[in-house]
């Protein structure tokens, strides 16, 4: 088990001798493109947060890298159960981005019909299942999952993300266990980002790390710079095959840092350590790639203005189709969950259409607590 934090890019954006995965040109600018457009939606995310046109909303600036570079690792038909602070995958995986701004909004174009908090999605055509509120879930969904195909004989990957906070709950436990016992084709990236809200990740735990856990689990864990797209990229890869070739999990640790504030519901000015923020500053994801595609003549001051205007222009269209749609039909509250409805709940229907009709519903529920 090593504790070396792996990494490819050194500070002048050039790759270690020998490290480098050598992606295709087109595989390197595309990779880029997704950066930048992640987090000018993060960006667009929160300015319509504080606008009040949407409740409540939670960035990922500063881990682009750690989880655009792990789901590259995969193949389109493999599966993810992410925790909250991945949306480069949506962009990854081509959902229509109008579908991720109607989530936002829980409009009726979002796919969980406005039950879920904003930023809580869930895109079956993606393989990118719903996002859980509890810290964890998703892992021991994960390890499930992973069993599950190794039963059937199918060679599906399953990656699942948490953050450092998430090891602490249970669920790490009961999902690394099983997932190591069963041999589950799973990869489990912990995200490890500094903080759980306030929490810095030093009091989180008393272990040298996060991935020297794996080692009582009985699975390799691998720590790697999170702010270094192609070492994030090829550590995960070689998890990825290693769980489809059937020799079970990995934990992937990527060291980050959470550049923004928990949430729209946070001020991290009031904990964070400024001087730590500063340096972090100095490590940022995108600059850094951008050095190393200036070195292979990928990037110029025209190809940012490609990425950084097309990703406007598209996420300005997916606002604007997202922001003209209704509310879902106050009767969908009703569908999915029984075939034929209760008398009570069929009573209930007709109460809440009658406040509809009296235009009782939608009064300010006030501030969004998390
Ligand atoms: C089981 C459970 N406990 C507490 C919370 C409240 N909560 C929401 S986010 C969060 C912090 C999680 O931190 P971490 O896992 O490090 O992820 P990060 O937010 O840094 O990406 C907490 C404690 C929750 N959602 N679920």
């Amino acid at each position: 088990m090593s504790l070396e934090l792996l990494s490819i890019l050194d500070k002048d954006g050039k790759a270690h001798k020998g490290t480098d995965p050598n992606l295709p040109a087109a595989e390197l600018q595309k990779l880029y493109r997704l950066m930048v457009a992640t987090r000018a939606l993060d960006d667009r995310g929160l300015a319509l947060q504080r606008q009040g046109r949407i409740g409540f909303y939670l960035q990922s600036t500063g881990q682009e890298a750690s989880h655009l570079g792990a789901a590259y690792a995969l193949k389109d038909s493999d599966w993810l159960f992410p925790a909250y602070r991945q949306p480069g995958i949506l962009l990854l995986r081509e959902v229509p981005l109008h579908m991720v701004v109607s989530e936002w909004f829980g409009n009726s174009g979002d796919t969980s019909k406005g039950r879920q908090m904003p930023v809580h999605y869930s895109f079956r055509q993606a393989n990118f299942v719903s996002i859980s509120s509890p810290i964890g879930t998703q892992l021991t969904q994960a390890a499930g999952a992973g069993m599950a195909a190794r039963m059937r004989g199918d060679d599906t990957v399953f990656m699942t993300f948490c953050g450092d906070g998430g090891t602490s709950s249970n669920d790490f436990h009961t999902g690394l266990n099983f997932a190591a016992v069963y041999k589950a084709p799973v990869v489990f990236v912990c995200e490890n980002n500094g903080y759980a809200i306030s929490v810095p990740s030093g009091k989180q735990t008393a272990s040298e790390s996060m991935a020297i856990k794996a080692e009582a689990y009985g699975m390799p864990g691998v720590r790697v710079d999170g702010n270094d797209i192609l070492a994030v990229y090829r550590v995960c890869k070689e998890a990825v095959d290693r769980a489809r070739k059937g020799e079970g999990p990995t934990l992937v640790e990527t060291v980050t840092h959470r550049m923004a504030s928990h949430s729209s519901s946070d001020d991290a000015a009031r904990y964070r350590d400024a001087k730590d923020y500063e340096a972090w500053k100095k490590k940022d994801p995108i600059a850094r790639f951008q050095l190393y595609l200036k070195h292979k003549k990928l990037w110029n001051e025209a190809f940012e203005q490609e990425c950084v205007e097309g990703a406007k222009v598209a996420i300005q269209a997916a606002v604007t189709t997202a922001e003209a749609l209704p509310n879902p039909n106050v009767d969908s509250l009703f569908d999915d969950v029984f075939m034929n409805l209760t008398p009570q709940l069929k009573e209930q229907r007709q109460e809440l259409r009658d406040l509809v009709a009296k235009g009782g519903v939608g009064a300010d529920v006030g501030a969004f607590p998390l």
